[in-house]
């Protein structure tokens, strides 16, 4: 478990707040992630394609010893197991689940870019990181980015409240 990565997480369809938590327990479930910090969860007008439900984000810190490829697998995998369709582009989803860091590594393949490209321009994504990971400076989120459209809807508690930490 020696990476650390942090995980945007996102849903405006049904029980949002079910499917959140159901996408950080499969995250935890896999032998080779543990979920170290939950952000709060927030409700955030829809952005990009504006003609859709409100979402609510948040994010997680894993550590792991899976390598940025593997783990895009296994959110990928997720999504699918949590019903995510393609229909419209940046249209609903029942589980987003975008890497957002991966270390300190920069990556930029066809298939995942670390970090996420525009993550410091979305308000959605940037809120609940900041609330979790050190190095994201929490001036980034009122200075450069809009503060409209994003609420706390519930304040974090703690990872032993999304899943159940065994000794
Ligand atoms: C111009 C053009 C300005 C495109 C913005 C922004 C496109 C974000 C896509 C954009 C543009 C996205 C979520 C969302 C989406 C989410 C909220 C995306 C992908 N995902 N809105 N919109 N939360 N609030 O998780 O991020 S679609
Ligand atoms: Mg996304
Ligand atoms: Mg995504």
């Amino acid at each position: 478990m020696n990476n650390i990565a942090y995980i945007a997480l996102g849903s405006n369809i049904g029980d949002r707040e079910t499917y959140l938590r159901q996408a950080v327990a499969l995250l935890h479930q896999h032998d080779a992630v543990t979920v170290t910090k939950v952000s709060s969860i927030y409700e955030t007008d829809p952005v990009g394609y504006e003609d859709q439900d409100e979402f609510l984000n948040m994010a997680v810190e894993i550590k792991t010893s899976l390598n940025p490829f593997e783990l895009l697998e296994l959110t990928q995998h997720i999504e699918n197991e949590l019903g995510r369709t393609r229909e419209v582009r940046w249209g609903p989803r029942t589980a987003d689940l975008d890497i957002l860091l991966f270390n300190r590594e920069n990556i930029e393949t066809e298939q995942l870019i670390v970090p996420h490209p525009r993550m410091y321009e979305r308000l959605f994504v940037l809120a609940p990181l900041a609330e979790i990971c050190p190095q994201v400076e929490k001036e980034a989120t009122s200075a450069e980015t809009d503060q409209e459209g994003v609420r706390v809807w519930k304040q974090k508690s703690g990872v032993d409240e999304f899943v159940h930490s065994e000794s």
